[in-house]
């Protein structure tokens, strides 16, 4: 059902409805404000990164209800027809500078504030390194996205492939994600500093799959991912936003 949801949140096609209010998406303090639906969803990495960068930013949030048995985000919508969203294509999420400059694609948005915040290693390569890693997540989430139907109703196909998923595609992905780390110690996945790479991981592991038990099993094979997701884990800021975030079905 939250699979489902997401989906079909991140797949609105929305007509443009009411001109928004000129202060929607105004900032009201911080150095950024971040602009998603009340969700995790394709933002939630870019909140992260916020978190962990230590920097003020200000967390805005497009209600969703389910008036009617589908989601409704009238709130979207209007920002949607005044052309706020316009930077990502009418679509969220969104980063705002307290300089009035902007940027949209949830990619764009976490290299961004990582390269801006120390988060994205000490060279060209070591940041080479973590783009890599930030791909080689965005596939694992793919191929999940790819093997199990996001739409339609619960049924036992659909059961089964969420099965398979975590028993067998998962922990192969995961196998490879370990492998394809970068030699190293310190827990951390790239140089000796933290990382969006890291920051990824955690997400990966630890955040993005509904089922949190099946995703440890999935990954219980992988020390170094381990390692540094339960170093990311227990940073304070870390471990306080999940503490403290709206929580969400997705
Ligand atoms: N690649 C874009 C995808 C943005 C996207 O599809 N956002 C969805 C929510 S996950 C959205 O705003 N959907 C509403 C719409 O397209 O009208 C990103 O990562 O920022």
């Amino acid at each position: 059902m939250a699979t489902a949801l997401l989906a079909a949140i991140c797949a609105l096609a929305l007509p443009s409805g009411a001109a928004a209010g000129s202060a929607h998406l105004r900032l009201r303090g911080g150095l950024y404000k971040l602009t998603y639906f009340d969700a995790r969803g394709a933002a939630e990495l870019a909140r992260i990164v916020l978190v962990a960068s230590g920097a003020a930013w200000e967390d805005v949030r497009f209600p969703i209800s389910m008036e009617g048995g589908k989601p409704n985000v009238p709130e979207f919508q209007k920002a949607k027809a005044s052309g706020a969203l316009a930077l990502n294509m009418g679509r969220a999420p969104l980063l705002e500078l307290d300089d009035g400059r902007a940027l949209g694609q949830s990619r764009a948005i976490e290299r961004f504030v990582a390269r801006s915040h120390g988060l994205f290693g000490g060279s060209e390569f070591e940041g080479a390194q973590i783009d890599a890693i930030l791909e080689h997540t965005r596939d694992v989430r793919d191929a999940y996205g790819r093997a199990v139907p996001a739409f339609g109703a619960e049924t036992e196909d659909k059961a089964a492939k969420r099965a398979q998923w975590y028993a067998e595609a998962l922990p192969d992905w995961l196998r490879r994600l370990e492998a394809a780390l970068p030699p190293g110690g310190n827990n951390v996945a790239v140089g000796s500093s933290l990382s969006l790479a890291d920051l990824a991981i955690w997400h990966l592991l630890r955040d993005y799959f509904a089922d949190a038990e099946k995703t440890m099993q999935a990954a219980s094979g992988c020390e170094r991912l381990n390692a540094i997701a339960d170093m990311v884990g227990a940073m304070p800021a870390i471990s306080g936003w999940v503490a403290k975030r709206p929580q969400t079905a997705f």
